[in-house]
């Protein structure tokens, strides 16, 4: 899938325990505007059914896992995320689905825009026909 992948975080590891960084033009490929996380999630409520028109994002779970499922209007992938030593990269125009939250899941959000509610396409026929129109 051209607009979505997985990206793998060097983790520096010692006896202490471990640790991640994310930078900017290094491990994080578009300038960051905004973090959130979701927590408190329950297994069987999914989360998402929308695509963005430009945003891009970088979706890590830092404790426990969860799955998300893209689409990018021709095929669709699902990917677990398991570890906080992984990220999947998002770009724009893909409609993402969350849900198999484990207990104690916390899925951090890394995005290159603020918060757009009008960025938002949360209707997949409508988000069909915007890739028809050439995306956006
Ligand atoms: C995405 C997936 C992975 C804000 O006020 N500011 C924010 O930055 C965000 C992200 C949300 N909100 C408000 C809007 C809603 O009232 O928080 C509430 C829940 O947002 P939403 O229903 O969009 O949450 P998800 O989990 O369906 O989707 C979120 C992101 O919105 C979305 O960009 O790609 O996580």
């Amino acid at each position: 899938m051209d607009n979505c992948r997985i990206i793998e975080l060097k983790s520096f590891g010692d006896e202490r325990g471990s640790l991640v960084a994310l930078e900017m033009g290094h491990n994080v490929p578009f300038d960051i505007k905004r973090v959130y996380y979701i927590y408190d999630t329950k297994r069987n409520v999914p989360r998402g059914f929308h695509a963005h028109k430009s945003l891009e994002q970088m979706l890590i779970c830092v404790s426990g896992s969860c799955k998300i499922k893209v689409d990018d209007g021709r095929k669709e992938e699902v990917f677990e995320l398991s570890s906080p030593e992984f990220a999947l990269y998002i770009g724009k125009n893909m409609w993402r689905e969350m849900f198999n939250f484990s207990q104690g899941c916390v899925l951090m959000v890394i995005a290159s825009d603020y918060y757009k509610p009008e960025e938002y396409i949360r209707d997949y026929g409508e988000f069909i026909k915007s890739l028809e129109r050439g995306g956006g």
